[in-house]
């Protein structure tokens, strides 16, 4: 199996599909199959190395869906989808197990194998990679008062635990890798911090991940103090940043300005 640093060259870049009413910045947009589907082929036509296909959105403030409604959801886009390279975001073993037998390559669990005491088997036996991500508390609460020592390094002491969990499960370090959970139990400033100092995670020596795509943080650092979404200028401005500080992968609703973009920052870095 190769490496996923390998398989996903820094940079890459992960398009999102939400097969749901309620996501913050795509909600009921992809909802019907058959427009997730096709949003999922053009956003790997437009040079996406990978498509992160949800059916359960983990917005601050939402409840979570039952595994019924979120199979119904997703099954049909990763039947559509056969062939492509493909990420499950789920925190359910049933819905990981269900995408890995339908030829999904990555496992996307926002709560890094602790929403489900089955999902470290289910990676483990599989081939598939694994995106480890922070969250502090749960979506229904995570924007209440988010409070740490120290941002950078309690995110990197808690992915370095659940690294160890992972490994300790069986699944191979080099199928692993890591991610700040940009929006998930953090303010404004810390998300912020966290790409600034991503030296800190990319020192546990996994590639990193970053999501800042279309969030609240960047709507609100532009002036609008009740934003819940950022415009794309300011999504790429996020990616670009992080990618100078290390991050390997990308996950955006925007693939190709984000290609675009990156390509220019590997372009300047290189000569
Ligand atoms: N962000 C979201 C969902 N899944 N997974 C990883 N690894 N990293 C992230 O930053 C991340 C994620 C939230 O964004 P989105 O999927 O657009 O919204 P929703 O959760 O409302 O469906």
């Amino acid at each position: 199996m190769v490496p996923i640093e390998e398989r996903f060259p820094r940079p890459s870049v992960m398009g999102v599909v939400n097969v749901t009413p309620d996501s913050f910045s795509d909600g009921g947009v992809h909802l019907q199959p058959a427009a997730a589907v096709a949003a999922g082929w053009r956003m790997l036509d437009e040079g996406a190395a990978i498509v992160d296909v949800g059916g359960e959105s983990t917005r601050p403030g939402s409840a979570g869906v039952s595994l019924e409604e979120e199979l119904r959801r997703v099954v049909p886009v990763l039947e559509g989808l056969r062939g492509a390279p493909i990420s499950i975001d789920t925190a359910k073993a049933p819905v990981a197990q269900r995408a890995l037998d339908l030829g999904a390559e990555l496992v996307n669990d926002v709560t890094a194998l602790r929403g489900d005491p089955a999902m470290a088997e289910v990676v483990a036996r599989g081939s598939a990679y694994l995106c480890l991500m922070h969250m502090q508390g749960e979506p229904r609460t995570m924007q209440v008062a988010p409070s740490y020592d120290d941002v950078a390094s309690d995110v990197a002491a808690f992915l370095e635990q659940r690294l160890r969990f992972a490994l300790d499960a069986g699944i191979p370090e080099e199928r692993i890798c890591l991610d700040p959970g940009i929006g998930f139990g953090k303010t404004v400033e810390q998300n912020f911090e966290l790409v600034r100092r991503l030296d800190v995670l990319t020192a546990l020596g996994r590639p990193v991940l970053v999501g800042f795509s279309r969030k609240s943080s960047l709507g609100r650092v532009l002036g609008d103090r009740t934003a819940t979404t950022g415009p794309l200028s300011a999504s790429v401005a996020a990616a670009v940043a992080a990618y100078e500080r290390g991050a390997t992968i990308l996950r955006v609703h925007d693939v190709r300005a984000h290609v675009e973009a990156l390509t220019v920052a590997v372009a300047i870095k290189q000569t």
